[in-house]
């Protein structure tokens, strides 16, 4: 039989879930038992957690597979789930989020004022011509006013496509163009390290190339001068304000789109992954309330963009649809000092983080004493997401900021799967180290070799879902066959995820990167995660990045880019020999590193990922390919300049 993927890496470090919150969690052992009995039945009394103008006829249409359609002729409407439902039930007063803008002004806006606003927002936009179907484009920075526009949108059955603000005027075209937008929202600019960041430059330099956007909302933040286009461009006070505050939302079709979302694939043009309302919205809300075992007096932070799916998920509909007060923090975590999100966390007592591992490696790298000047004792739950958490990382989250204390949930999912999938429950599990564990209640996984066969347990192979779920991706925005193509062909009625993945002796799950940096060294298909791993796992090494070059020996060879811990840095030649060794220490010669590469910096996207295209390209010294979705292009500069550095470079 095959090997997809060799399985490398062991960990045996082991966390009981505490015994208080496991007493009182909000979902046991017995959920999985309920949902393997009667999987609809379970997803079924999910959605009715959410309120229904009129409750569905059939719980899944899977007949035109893989087109899927949940809660069939059932109606209705996010935006009333996330607010109305809340105020209307004596919550008004809650505070739906604490905002903390960069530098350090705040608004702290309760469900019932929140309700006020998007209700002026959906009136302001349909006195534009909004109606039901209709596209809107959101470019905004983390404030107040993007979840205002989003749950807008989704009120009058709008659906948005928010463009990350990062993201450069040629990507925003396309996406404008892409799901035919005729409105943009946007803002004069947002706070990053300390300085005001322009964004209505770009949107113009993008609408030149959008005949069809008729109206673009300008909502004021640094107070920046902008160029104005009379008769297209209005002030987003101007518009939004004079509006009457009452909305009486139309309940919609559970079908009914909810968002686009745009993921890069790694070729040709980005991929509008939709999500329509009732299925999502059921999937997001209860993953929110069990996997963070959610509680009323809870303050819950989801460290990340709006722009990634994340922060449509986890800061948006999941824990508005759960009444849940959330923190929303605009800038970066080092502005104006190392300590921000610490700060925050002390000071709205924020009982729950989720963030991405690159954030975890980052503190690592800076230190444990910048979060030990803080009071993190209110965590009571972190959480993980974007990748795969190194157990390194993993055990110096849980140790150094939930105090030793909090369990730490590896939660996999994808743009493409809308919420969450596969994740320990915090009063569940046992805590394993960089294992993302079992699919939850209502979720069926597997991990099968070339041929589709399940793998037995020990052995690595791709993971797919097996079962049809109801915040699954409907489509690709205008293109059904591309969505059967990428996602169902692999695998005969299954769907592909794209990812590596290994079943312990457990039968729990731990992921090992995209099955597109697979690197196959003499016929050993290596993961890029195990590596990177051992990698971590050296004191020296706060982060570590493997591709596979071309060798004329080995067919591939792995080549790894290591930034090093403040300490550990200028002794290039050195450390880099140590590091080889301790791989093929820590799993064996197979996977030993032909070069080690310390460099300052990794290029990442903006939810974190790091983009392994981009460092083969490097390996093997070619032209660097599409770098649109890189935080910061410099990188790639930084990169090469510093590798022809003497000293700095591989030890071979
Ligand atoms: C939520 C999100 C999806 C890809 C996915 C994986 C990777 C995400 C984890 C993870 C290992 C995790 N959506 N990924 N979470 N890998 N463990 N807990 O990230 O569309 O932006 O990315 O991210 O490769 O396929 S996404």
């Amino acid at each position: 039989m095959s090997e997809a993927l060799s399985n490398l890496l062991r960990e045996d470090r082991r966390f009981p879930p505490p015994a208080e919150l496991a007493a009182a969690a909000n979902v046991t052992k017995e959920t999985y038992a309920e949902a393997d009995a009667d999987r609809i039945a379970f997803w079924e009394k999910q959605a009715r957690r959410l309120h229904w103008d009129r409750e569905w006829d059939e719980a899944l249409d899977w007949s035109k597979a893989p087109f899927a359609k949940w809660f069939v002729g059932g109606r209705i409407n996010a935006a009333y789930n996330c607010l109305d439902r809340h105020v209307e039930a004596g919550n008004g007063d809650k505070v739906a989020y604490h905002w903390e803008g960069e530098p350090g002004d705040t608004r702290t806006i309760t469900y019932a004022e929140l309700l006020r606003e998007v209700s002026r927002a959906a009136n302001a936009l349909t006195e534009l011509g909004v109606r039901a179907g209709d596209r809107v484009a959101i470019y905004m920075p983390m404030i107040p006013e993007t979840v205002v526009a989003m749950l807008a949108c989704a009120r009058l059955g709008a659906p948005h496509t928010v463009v990350f603000g990062g993201f450069s005027a040629s990507a925003l075209r396309d996406r404008i163009q892409d799901c035919d937008a005729r409105i943009v929202i946007t803002s004069d600019g947002g706070y990053r390290r300390g300085a005001p960041s322009a964004l209505k430059p770009q949107v113009d330099q993008a609408l030149t190339e959008c005949p069809d956007v008729r109206n673009v909302l300008v909502v004021k933040r640094t107070d920046q001068d902008v160029e104005w286009t009379e008769g297209r461009d209005l002030w987003w006070h101007e518009a939004v304000d004079k509006q009457s505050d009452q909305h009486t939302a139309e309940f919609f079709d559970a079908e009914q789109p909810l968002y686009v979302m745009y993921t890069s694939g790694t070729t040709g043009k980005p991929k509008g992954i939709l999500h329509t309302t009732g299925g999502y919205l059921t999937q997001v809300a209860w993953t929110h309330w069990a996997v963070f075992d959610a509680k009323p007096d809870d303050i819950y932070w989801t460290a990340a963009d709006i722009g990634w799916v994340t922060g449509h998920s986890y800061i948006v509909y999941g824990p508005l649809a759960n009444g849940v007060t959330s923190v929303m923090y605009e800038g970066t975590p080092d502005t104006p000092h190392r300590g921000r999100w610490w700060e925050l966390i002390a000071k709205y007592g924020v009982s729950i983080l989720y963030c991405a591992p690159t954030a975890i490696r980052t503190f690592m790298k800076w230190g444990e004493d910048i979060p030990a000047d803080f009071d993190l004792s209110s965590l009571r739950v972190l959480g993980s997401v974007g990748e795969p958490i190194n157990p390194e990382a993993y055990v110096w989250y849980r140790t150094y900021i939930g105090g030793g204390r909090t369990p730490v949930v590896d939660t996999w999912w994808q743009t493409e799967t809308g919420g969450m999938m596969i994740t320990p429950l915090p009063g569940v599990a046992d805590g394993k180290p960089g294992a993302a564990m079992t699919p939850l209640p209502g979720i069926s996984a597997e991990v099968v070799d070339d041929a589709g066969n399940a793998v037995p347990n020990g052995a690595g192979g791709y993971l797919v879902l097996t079962e049809p779920w109801p915040a699954m991706l409907r489509t690709l925005w205008g293109d059904d066959q591309r969505y059967v193509d990428t996602y169902w062909s692999r695998f005969e009625g299954r769907y592909f995820a794209g990812d590596g993945a290994k079943k312990d002796d457990d039968g729990d799950i731990w992921l090992l990167g995209r099955v597109d940096d697979v690197m196959n060294v003499s016929g050993h298909r290596l993961s890029t995660t195990e590596i990177e791993s051992a990698l971590v796992s050296h004191p020296n090494v706060a982060e570590a990045a493997v591709v596979g070059a071309t060798d004329p020996t080995t067919g591939q060879a792995v080549v790894a880019f290591v930034i090093l811990r403040g300490s550990a840095a200028a002794s290039g030649e050195q450390a880099a020999k140590e590091l080889r060794n301790h791989v093929a220490a820590e799993i064996g010669p197979i996977a030993k590193p032909r070069q080690i590469l310390v460099v300052e910096e990794l290029p990442k996207t903006r939810s974190g990922k790091i983009m392994r295209r981009l460092l083969r390209d490097v390996a093997e010294n070619r032209e660097l390919g599409d770098v649109t979705t890189l935080t910061d292009s410099s990188v790639m500069e930084l990169i090469r300049t510093n590798l022809s550095t003497p000293g700095a470079a591989d030890d071979d």
